[in-house]
């Protein structure tokens, strides 16, 4: 079976081919038309951005590549092979993204060898983590583990010695494929050193999941499958979200894949975007201490009240709410899924299937989110603590390797397509006033 490269490789000539003739037949037409709100209100849903790894439907929620998150269980590969026989796997999720195809077993085998083979970190990045101080954020650890690693990008030293762009695509998928590869390593090395000894140790005769928990110091059969699910499903968002839409826009200035994901961690960073799974978590925990004190019972009527404290004090209920979606969104469905089966009665799944019995009618109350639904961050949390994994400061690192698949996928296609330096254009208030005077 042809590696991934190869498959690349023989799919870039109709692919670029298939874009000069969407500019040719549709380049002058009219795609959207920006109001004043939106260009005032963060640019909420203008489309001017190609993204070809993802689609997100408000109310349906996510296709990758087409595909719905129950249509890939039916038919991506797991660790056993069958779909049938568990969760799907990154390494299938991500040969999906980047051609479009659904892999064999065999790929995807060949996938995590390619990825084992290129997981080392250099020395320098290594050392310079362990002198961090145990306090600091993981996510900070984590970003300036991967920008220490810019030293190996093959991308950068390629533009140096000055490679015509029609090879872009090759060097930076060589340092795509290394990212990926890098990212478990980073990541387990900040947990080991934040809350244990700082020991990593491997098993590589596993899968990118399974080696990654063993990394992480986790050895439960039930948690490698969860590693699966979560690793597949907080991948790709489409291009809009800011981890994203900062990872195409660094990267189209021609900065390297590392310089251009860390710049998409940093986004991550933010408690309205990849942090809130970590918010939901505090959240949940000081609910519980408040009544625990009071020697009340969680329940519909707890929660409520504790829900509308956190409204009143202006703060943001975490895990609920999105920019796009207006439903339910389907990697919250899936979640829940996997509790009803591997943990039906899980005190900490009770709460949170109490939160969305009580918060959709709350928030429609409150009167001011587009969307009372739980998102992706509403659920994350409690799989991981139900199998001790109880550090949620650290959370938001595990979606940080998930989002390089997607984010990354997409970024080799905008080298490959040789998409421009993206530059919208800003206008001030004093602009804004006089276009439209008189009118
Ligand atoms: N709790 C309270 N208020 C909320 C809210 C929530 N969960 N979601 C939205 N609102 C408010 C929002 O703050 C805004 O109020 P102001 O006009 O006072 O600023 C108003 O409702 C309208 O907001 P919107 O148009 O409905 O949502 P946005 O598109 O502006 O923002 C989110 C979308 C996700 C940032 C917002 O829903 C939020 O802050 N949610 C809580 C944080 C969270 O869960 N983020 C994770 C999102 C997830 F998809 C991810 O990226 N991982």
């Amino acid at each position: 079976s042809s590696t991934l490269k190869e498959v690349l490789a023989a799919q870039l000539p109709a692919k670029q081919a298939e874009l000069k003739a969407l500019k040719q037949e549709f380049g002058s037409m009219k795609i959207d038309e920006v109001s004043v709100d939106q260009c005032l209100g963060g640019a909420r849903s203008v489309k001017c951005m190609l993204w070809e790894t993802s689609l997100l439907d408000a109310n349906e929620g996510i296709r990758f590549r087409g595909h719905t998150i129950p249509e890939l269980q039916e038919v991506l590969p797991t660790f056993k092979g069958p779909a049938s026989a568990g969760e799907p796997i990154p390494e299938a999720l991500t040969w999906l993204l980047l051609t479009g195809e659904i892999p064999t077993k065999a790929q995807c085998d060949g996938l995590t060898a390619e990825l084992h083979a290129r997981s080392a970190l250099p020395e320098h990045v290594v050392s310079m983590m362990n002198a961090l101080p145990k306090s600091t954020h993981p996510m900070t650890q984590f970003a300036l583990g991967l920008q220490a690693c810019q030293t190996e990008s093959k991308f950068a030293q390629a533009y140096q010695d000055g490679v015509h762009k029609s090879t872009y695509w090759e060097h930076a998928y060589e340092d795509i494929i290394d990212v990926f590869a890098k990212l478990p390593e980073i990541a387990a090395l900040v947990y080991r050193n934040t809350y244990f000894d700082g020991v990593v140790k491997r098993d590589r005769t596993l899968d990118y999941s399974g080696n990654f928990c063993r990394m992480l110091g986790m050895d439960d059969p039930g948690f490698d499958e969860l590693m699966r699910l979560y690793l597949v499903i907080h991948s790709d968002h489409e291009g809009g979200n800011a981890s994203a839409h900062t990872t195409h826009l660094v990267g189209s200035t021609l900065a390297d894949p590392y310089l251009s994901y860390v710049a998409g961690l940093n986004s991550l960073a933010g408690p309205l975007h990849g942090l809130a799974n970590q918010e939901v978590l505090r959240w949940i925990q000081e609910l519980k201490a408040k009544f625990d004190a009071e020697g009340k019972e969680v329940n519909e009527q707890t929660i409520t009240e504790f829900a509308w404290d956190t409204l009143k004090a202006g703060k943001v209920i975490p895990g609920y709410g999105h920019a796009v979606l207006r439903q339910t969104d389907p990697r919250y469905t899936c979640q829940r899924e996997f509790a009803n089966k591997h943990m039906p009665d899980d005190p900490l799944f009770k709460v949170v299937d109490t939160i969305y019995a009580v918060m959709p009618s709350i928030l429609t109350e409150h009167g001011k989110t587009k969307n009372p639904y739980p998102n992706v961050d509403s659920h994350s949390g409690v799989l991981l603590w139900h199998y001790g994994f109880t550090q949620y400061n650290y959370y938001t690192v595990l979606f940080g390797v998930s989002r390089a698949l997607g984010a990354l996928s997409q970024l080799f296609w905008d080298r490959a397509l040789g998409l421009p330096l993206e530059r919208p254009k800003s206008v001030t208030s004093a602009w804004i006033r006089n276009h439209f005077a008189g009118s």
